[in-house]
């Protein structure tokens, strides 16, 4: 994330991670104010064995685009909603990508469907992932049907 300021929006991911039994590393990386240390952290990600990236900021939440540019691991982009626009600048820094470096936008403060979607992906390749993300969603469909109002 950008700043310590989009933890609390980013911290529904972790939840979900921790949940699901999955690593993950936590850094706070600002695009604009530690670029070099982004471009250290992104540029050796996949080395390390990252498997997808998500990228929470809030503004001119270059974030996402700049990481997405120095790796190819998957990058999910949250807009953090900010102090202006309801959202919409994040939103739009994020999901309006040049042709050829995508970044996986969700909702603006959408860090759970960001962690779930990253489980997804990593799901394609782990059998005890994809177990649980599918037990996850028939308790989701479950608890729905048996609301009572
Ligand atoms: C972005 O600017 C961060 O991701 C954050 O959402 C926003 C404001 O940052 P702070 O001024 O709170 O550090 O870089």
């Amino acid at each position: 994330m950008g700043s310590t300021s989009d933890l609390e929006v980013m911290s529904a991911a972790f939840k979900v991670f921790d949940e699901f039994g999955v690593e993950y590393e936590k850094r706070v990386i600002s695009a604009h104010r530690a670029p070099k240390l982004l471009f250290e952290w992104a540029s050796g990600a996949k080395d390390r064995g990252i498997d997808v990236i998500i990228a929470g900021a809030g503004g001119a939440a270059h974030l996402p685009g700049v990481t997405a540019a120095m790796t190819i691991v998957p990058v999910i982009g949250v807009p953090i909603l900010g102090k202006c626009f309801g959202g919409l600048d994040s939103l739009l820094s994020m999901v309006q990508m040049p042709s050829g470096i995508p970044v996986a936008t969700v909702a603006v403060n959408g860090a759970k469907n960001a962690a779930l979607l990253a489980i997804s992906i990593m799901a394609l390749s782990d059998k005890r992932l994809s177990e649980k993300l599918l037990e996850f969603r028939k308790k989701q469909t479950e608890a729905i049907e048996n609301t009572q109002i």
